[in-house]
């Protein structure tokens, strides 16, 4: 398993790059060009895609796809679209070019993709265009290392899907990878001669391919909503703004991803697969994948589920982001039934549910809650449920409003009451629904939220290391790392050294005993202490775990509902082993 430790701050640079505010330009589009969601006029692109949209599908299809994850009989888990890498199967440049000979994505069918995108509730698709492999889905003048002139397949993708979302609707981007070009003598990880054995450089790329083919792909295809750059690498800042000019020349109003490097671009996209525990500010995306990687692997069979997407979408726009989940058409050229199936499904909650969605601005709690989340429309609460309360009981904590009504979200009217800033709702001792529940609640006046981290009971009661209140000699950082080649994971986290202290203020319903678990990574046992308001304390030794789990460590008394001080101390074991990640707390019944 390979670790990788960041400080929050170096993450912020690294994993997200900065982004340069710029001018909203009121859009030019049409209406029915973005035609699914409204188009008054004087609205930018970034207020419909980002705002307004708030979801969309990525597609990653190149030559990779023809692969399906597997070379010479052998399957390569995690990102398929890699597979050529020395990380993976390491093919050599003209093995690998060769494919294209045999590359026929026949099934492909551009507004078979569109329907399933509109299905499944989203707005816009970003497409691939040229991926690190240096294969271009479209008809390209700079470089012949493409669908139309190295496939017996011979069609235009690009082309073909601009179109079929022009015809219906959809705003359509396209990803670039400008640095990395595995097979274009001179591209970042790509052949250092050229065909007649000359010593080239990254400007020979840049030049004779890169810049002509963001030419090509911002001219050809009419209006384009976003480009989609990526991994920059060690591409200097004169690269970045070329490239973002030449987007801003052919195509005024369209977006530019942060990752065109060197704190361009006019939005972040956060680390693949990542939805962050608090809010996040400034627009932003969220990204995903209905496999393991992003291109097509036929020996993955770890689909995403329909609940899964519909928590992960909700989860982001309740964090303030917009959220991209991704498909990777087969070497046939199409979606594979089980990811189109699970799209359209969750397709099926949005559709009840659109004010989760479609113009949902972020959660007031400014994070997830104990049984699902929050987002805010039109003045409105939306209470998404994942985890149904079985007692017919949801507790709500926080909310210093009146309540004016509660209902199911397009359906019947529920009973509350206030106690305090807890809102109890009756609801029924079953989900109305696979997935999620929905509650709408009106407020009274303006929404005003206290955001304390609250336990409640029957839920899983799980609070971040990045909730906590304060700390003393250590940092909230965030560490990541990668569990299968591509699968990223990060957590939040304090490194816990015997002067080290986290504290949470966190709100109990009531009084009683609560069971803490502690969950954390460490290489060795440690003894660990717990504090309640600074004087009763319980102590006790606990394992050691390489991956983050939780480790029991007993039950803490509170006398009084109410918000009280947890801190969570080591007292001994090696130094700059343990790392917090959390605080689980289950209330005892007695
Ligand atoms: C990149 C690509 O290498 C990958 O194949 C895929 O296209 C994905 C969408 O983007 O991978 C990245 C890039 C950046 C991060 C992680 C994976 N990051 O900043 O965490």
């Amino acid at each position: 398993m390979q670790r990788l430790l960041i400080s929050a701050s170096a993450a912020v640079i690294l994993l997200i790059a900065g982004c340069t505010a710029r001018p909203e330009k009121p859009i030019t589009l049409t209406a029915g060009q973005v035609g699914e969601i409204s188009m008054e006029t004087g609205r930018s692109v970034q207020d419909v895609l980002f705002d307004e949209g708030n979801y969309a599908m990525f597609i990653h299809f190149g030559l990779y796809s023809k692969l399906e994850g597997e070379w010479k009989g052998k399957a390569y888990y995690g990102n398929a679209e890699w597979i050529m890498s020395p990380a993976q199967a390491g093919i050599p440049v003209d093995e690998y070019m060769a494919e294209a000979a045999t590359f026929n994505p026949s099934k492909f069918d551009a507004e078979k993709i569109v329907a399933l995108a509109k299905e499944a509730g989203m707005k816009y698709i970003v497409i691939t265009s040229k991926h690190h492999e240096g294969f271009a889905m479209f008809d390209s003048d700079a470089c012949s290392f493409n669908i139309t002139d190295a496939t017996p397949f011979g069609r235009d993708i690009i082309g073909e899907l601009s179109e079929a979302c022009h015809r219906n609707g959809l705003g359509i981007g396209f990803y670039y990878s400008q640095f990395q070009d595995w097979t274009a003598p001179g591209g970042g990880y790509g052949p250092t001669r050229d065909a007649d054995g000359k010593a080239v450089s990254f400007d020979d790329y840049f030049w004779k391919k890169c810049v002509p083919q963001v030419e090509e792909i911002t001219t050809r295809y009419g209006d384009v909503q976003l480009i989609w750059f990526d991994t920059p690498d060690v591409m200097g800042p004169e690269y970045s703004k070329i490239l973002v000019d030449i987007v801003r020349k052919n195509q005024p109003h369209a977006l530019v991803s942060s990752r065109v490097g060197n704190g361009m671009g006019d939005y972040e996209t956060l680390g693949d697969m990542e939805v962050p525990t608090v809010n996040h500010p400034g627009r932003w995306e969220g990204i995903d994948v209905t496999q393991v990687g992003w291109g097509y692997s036929k020996a993955d069979h770890r689909w995403k589920t329909p609940g899964y997407i519909v928590r992960t979408l909700v989860g982001t726009i309740a964090r303030g982001g917009t959220f991209m989940m991704n498909v990777g058409p087969t070497k046939d050229g199409e979606i594979a039934p089980e990811a189109a199936a699970a799209l359209s499904k969750s397709g099926e909650w949005i559709s009840r549910h659109p004010k989760v969605i479609y113009r949902a601005e972020a959660s007031p709690w400014g994070h997830a809650l104990p049984w699902g989340d929050a987002v805010v429309n039109d003045g409105r609460l939306y209470l998404i449920v994942t985890d149904w309360p079985s007692d017919g009981k949801l507790l709500v904590p926080g909310i210093r409003n009146g309540i004016r009504s509660a209902r199911i979200d397009g359906g019947k009217k529920l009973k509350f009451r206030k106690d305090g800033t807890w809102l109890e709702i009756e609801v029924p001792c079953r989900a109305p629904e696979d997935y999620a529940g929905v509650i709408e609640l009106t407020p009274e006046g303006e929404l005003d939220i206290d955001a304390t981290p609250a336990v409640i009971p029957g839920s899983r009661n799980l609070i971040s290391t990045e909730l906590a209140s304060s700390v003393s000699n250590t940092a909230i950082t965030r560490t990541g790392w990668m569990e299968n080649y591509g699968e990223w994971k990060n957590k939040g986290m304090t490194m816990m050294n015997q002067s080290s202290m986290t504290t949470w203020a966190i709100e109990f319903p009531a009084p009683g005993y609560y069971d803490i678990n502690l969950e954390y990574r460490s290489g060795d046992r440690h003894e660990w202490r717990v504090t309640v308001d600074g004087c009763q304390s319980i102590e006790h030794s606990c394992g050691a775990s390489d991956i983050f789990s939780l480790h029991p460590l007993g039950w803490i008394r509170i006398d009084a509902p109410g918000i009280h001080e947890i801190d969570v101390q080591v007292l001994t074991g090696p130094e700059d082993d343990a790392e917090l990640s959390g605080l689980y707390i289950d209330p005892v019944m007695l």
